[in-house]
């Protein structure tokens, strides 16, 4: 059984490895560079997966990352998955660097107001402390729309305080678990980036 000091241990080194073979490919080859942030439990892992065109399985929470390359009509991008876990996201502004292209910020849409708050918080945050481009495209996911008592788009738009952030930004409804919302997802960020 691995320690937990261990696992981020491991975790920094893969992180580099990546980071430094990435940077040896030159510029007009690297890849579109997008990175699937949010609060634990809000989907990230189920979104990843069906960008990838897999079918909905269980989860279990990221302790890490995941990294695949999504094609879809002419466009491929790198897409990283990020465990939301609190001590987790501390790692975050570690992987946006000045090659991000986008953040996917998924929000579980059902989780009530409190979530939505501290999901506020986090996107905030993240978006000060990294070094990210200003042409950075945020798109966020209101998941989980399956479920029952979920928020409105207004509700989310007014509560991720959305409306005068500087990046360029749009809010899609999705369910990972009904596979609604994702082809329009994708199709904005073939839109965006092809
Ligand atoms: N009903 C419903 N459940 C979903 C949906 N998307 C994900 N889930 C469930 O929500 C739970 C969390 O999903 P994950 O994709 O593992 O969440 P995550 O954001 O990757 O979580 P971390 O890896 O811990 O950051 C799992 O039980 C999923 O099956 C959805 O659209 N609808
Ligand atoms: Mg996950």
């Amino acid at each position: 059984m691995l320690s937990k000091s261990k696992i981020l241990c491991l975790y920094s080194l893969l992180y580099i490895l990546t980071m430094v073979s990435a940077s040896k490919l030159p510029k007009e080859e690297s890849p579109t560079q997008i990175y699937l942030l949010g609060l634990n439990d809000a989907g990230k892992t189920a979104i990843f997966n069906s960008l990838l065109g897999r079918n909905f399985t269980l989860s279990q929470p990221t302790i890490g990352f995941n990294l695949e390359e999504v094609r879809y009509k002419d466009l491929s991008f790198s897409l990283w998955d990020l465990g939301g876990q609190c001590r987790l996201r501390a790692l975050w502004k570690h992987f946006l660097t000045e090659n991000a292209n986008g953040i996917i910020f998924v929000l579980d849409a059902a989780a009530g107001k409190k979530r939505l708050e501290l999901a506020s918080k986090v996107l905030h945050e993240t978006l000060q402390k990294a070094v990210i481009p200003e042409e950075l495209f945020l798109l966020v996911l209101a998941n989980k729309q399956d479920m029952d008592d979920k928020l409105s788009a207004a509700e989310i738009v007014d509560g991720l305080k959305l409306v005068g952030i500087k990046y360029e930004w749009e809010l899609l409804e999705t369910s990972a678990k009904h596979n609604t919302g994702i082809v329009e997802s994708l199709e904005r960020l073939h839109q965006k980036f092809n």
